[in-house]
């Protein structure tokens, strides 16, 4: 029978390259390590330069007991982001790609008595993706690693990092249920369908033939799996027996649903229209990187139920066993992709690797009701549109149908990907990461734009795959503005968004960037270096910020209140403007236990003119039913300028001084007129004209490229705006300009609109 034992301790760990595989190592240089591990916890969430290469991990164990002619295989839940795995100083098996699962079968490497397996994980591969994107591509091993034990005869181990069985319920009754078999006796495989009080609902068994098996088991009227509403499971046994004794068994929490994605009435669960609303996550948290435990991945699920999602957008990569268990269990609609985003490199290498991956990502979690849509690439336009990238997604898209017939493929674009673009079209559903109101445009733009993507493309399922903006804890303004980082912003930013979005069903799935804040190495801004913090959730899992709250009072049926402004707590006004989020229907406010002002509304409450006492003061809120929320304020005489984000002079070098010494703009003021360059104008067109490439090369790239260190962003600028096709250098300039002084954005605004189009 099959035995697997965690095999996570006991580890040594050196943070270099070398013949580490051999036995012979001196083993003084390795520190202990226990697994999940990573060496860019720390660097990988601080400094542009995080630690990218080849890193050893090395184990001394006893030779495990297994029946004779039976199999030791090492479970490797992920590897990031290229591994090799050697035992007693042998090569026994290389994976590519960071994120998904893999076996190494170790048996014939095996003496008895105590024997060595040493793991080389390497994050600075050139041929795998991710190539290019805005997360930290941590190194290690990273989720758990398990010892399989198993008999002569048993599952396959050789389907892609699947365990072999896969397993297909129909809401008509019944269960299709087929594998692969590895072994000299092929036997018989039985399947046992039982409900969740672990009554028996169904039972089946077949003859394996060539080592594979299908059958078909009826559950007649099986209770359906109903998204958050009514997650419920069955369980499915599956053993392998041969002669008439079980040899190897597996075991699966399997759900019954129906599902369409419509482009007018967005997404319907087994015939209920369930408009799929929630977040995108990443793994890492704060100190720990990408290797966080079980309780942390399970606080995780419990923060966005707590919200009221019903959906998750599992980005940018396969995310780990237990997430989507979890998502089983409570009811997510995931979409599940690849880490095929930002840039897309024709070579033979990446192409195998991106079909590779898909291959693991949807055989390893082909079983999870869960899953809705697998996604097959994110914002590849970043890195320029071309015709070998369509072939290459129409490629990933008929391979993703071919490998799952029962779901559909879904494909994450940049919102400025062009009306009638192939990219709009390739697969079956759409997502757009759109930031008006963040990167460019105003809040406002949102609802317009919503629209405009259902009326340019009808007949196609459309939704919001990322929005967001940054706030970062410390900031806080009473008069917000973009790009200020505040807390106060991001709320206004979403009560904006959430609105359009409820009034719009059409959007068959929305997803807020981000849950949480999460590590992306080469980000600087909002004075908070290698950090996205467009969550809803600190990285460190420790603060709800204020848009969590707004999103709860949207989504879910806890009720509660929640008063803004704990974390803006020294305040000079007289008065001040208190905002309430629930979704109570009043709320009753007093301060300092004074009058008692109720409001009836729905989910935002705003109480003016509320006046503060000179030093503490208590703002209480309650709601019918017993809910309550407080906070302490206290009014100074001068506004604590510690709320506000510091501008950051950039120091230049006396040689790109020197390069706008004599470049004075004439106005501090970008205009735009009709039939001439700007700013506005995306890179493909700026670059099809020699006289506006010279300008760009000789105001931007080229101070860039010499003042690397104070920019601290050396060719970045450079390379995505070269592979940045359809972005306009507006946009490019707000996400990582800044670096250079303003003067460069109105100088080359000039010049561009000096030239005739
Ligand atoms: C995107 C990307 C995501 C980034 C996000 C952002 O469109 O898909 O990886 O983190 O924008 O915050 O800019």
């Amino acid at each position: 029978m099959r035995k697997t034992q965690a095999w996570n301790n006991n580890w040594q760990f050196i943070k270099t390259d070398g013949d580490f595989y051999n036995i012979e190592i001196d083993e003084s240089q390795f520190e202990a390590v226990t697994l999940p591990h990573t060496w860019n916890n720390i660097d990988g969430q601080s400094t542009v330069d995080y630690y990218k290469g080849k890193c050893w991990y090395r184990k001394n164990f006893e030779k495990p007991v297994v029946e004779s002619e039976g199999r030791i295989l090492i479970q490797f839940e992920a590897v990031a982001q290229v591994a090799e795995v050697y035992v007693n100083g042998k090569f026994v098996v290389e994976h590519r790609g960071g994120y998904s699962t893999f076996f190494a079968d170790i048996t014939e490497y095996l003496v008895e008595g105590t024997n060595n397996i040493s793991v080389s994980a390497d994050n600075s591969s050139k041929d795998v993706y991710p190539q290019n994107s805005d997360f930290t591509f941590y190194g290690g091993i990273y989720r758990p690693v398990t010892l399989i034990t198993v008999s002569n005869n048993h599952f396959s181990f050789d389907q892609d990092g699947s365990d072999g069985v896969f397993l297909t319920p129909n809401v008509n009754g019944y269960v299709d249920v087929a594998g692969f078999v590895a072994g000299q006796n092929n036997g018989k495989v039985i399947c046992k369908i039982s409900d969740s009080l672990g009554t028996l609902a169904g039972t089946g068994e077949i003859d394996v033939h060539h080592g594979q098996f299908q059958l078909n088991v009826s559950v007649p009227n099986p209770h359906l799996w109903q998204g958050v509403e009514d997650p419920y499971l069955y369980t499915a046994i599956v053993e392998l027996s041969v002669a008439g004794v079980i040899v190897d068994s597996l075991s699966y929490r399997i759900g019954f649903r129906s599902y369409q994605i419509d482009p007018n009435k967005g997404f319907i669960l087994n015939g209920i229209e369930t408009p799929l609303r929630g977040v995108a996550k990443h793994q890492c948290r704060e100190d720990k990187g990408i290797a966080v435990s079980y309780a942390d991945q399970i606080e995780d699920m419990e923060l966005i139920a707590e919200m009221g999602a019903n959906t998750i957008r599992l980005a940018h990569y396969q995310h780990a066993a237990m997430t989507y268990d979890l998502s089983d269990e409570m009811g997510m609609a995931l979409w599940a992709e690849i880490p095929f985003t930002t840039v897309f490199e024709p070579s033979k290498e990446c192409r195998d690797n991106a079909t590779s991956q898909m291959i693991e990502l949807v055989r390893q979690n082909y079983n999870h009701p869960s899953i809705i849509v697998w996604g097959i690439g994110n914002e590849l336009s970043l890195g320029g549109e071309s015709e070998a990238l369509y072939d290459e997604l129409r490629a990933l898209n008929d391979l993703t149908h071919t490998l799952d017939p029962t779901r559909l493929t879904a494909l994450a674009n940049a919102s400025i990907t062009k009306l009638g673009a192939p990219l709009r079209s390739i697969t079956d559903v759409i997502g757009y990461n759109q930031y008006l109101g963040w990167y460019n445009g105003t809040i406002e733009d949102n609802a317009a734009w919503m629209d405009q993507i259902h009326e340019e493309d009808p007949n196609i399922p459309v939704g919001i795959s990322e929005y967001g903006a940054d706030s970062v804890m410390k900031w806080h303004s009473s008069e917000p503005r973009k790009k200020d980082y505040t807390e106060e912003y991001q709320a206004l930013y979403h009560e904006g968004n959430v609105k359009y979005i409820t009034d719009r069903p059409f959007l068959w799935a929305t997803h807020v960037w981000n849950m949480f804040d999460f590590a992306a190495a080469f980000r600087d801004e909002g004075g908070s270096v290698g950090r996205n913090n467009k969550g809803m959730v600190t990285f460190d899992r420790k603060t709800k910020k204020e848009a969590f709250y707004l999103y709860k009072a949207y989504w879910s049926k806890d009720k509660f209140v929640h008063i803004c402004g704990r974390r803006y707590v020294k305040r000079a006004e007289e008065q001040i403007e208190v905002k309430i989020y629930s979704n109570c229907d009043e709320v009753t406010l007093s301060v300092n236990n004074g009058h008692k002002m109720t409001q009836k509304g729905d989910k935002i409450f705003i109480f003016s003119g509320i006046p503060l006492e000179m030093g503490e003061n208590t703002l209480l809120v309650t709601a019918p039913g017993g809910y309550a929320d407080h906070i302490v304020l206290e009014r100074l005489e001068e506004p604590n300028a510690d709320y506000i984000l510091p501008v950051v002079e950039v120091v230049l070098s006396d040689e790109v001084e020197q390069w706008f010494v004599n470049l004075v703009p004439k106005s501090a003021e970008l205009t735009f007129p009709e039939g001439y360059y700007s700013v506005k104008d995306d890179f493909d067109t700026l670059l099809s004209n020699p006289e506006a490439t010279e300008a760009l090369q000789t105001l931007i790239f080229e101070p860039i490229r010499i003042d690397s260190e104070a920019t601290g962003i050396e060719n970045t600028m450079k390379d995505v705006a070269t592979k940045a096709g359809s972005i306009t250098f507006e946009t490019i300039w707000d996400f990582l300009g800044k670096r250079l002084p303003s003067t460069a954005l109105y100088l080359l605004n000039e010049r561009l609109t000096q030239i005739k189009k």
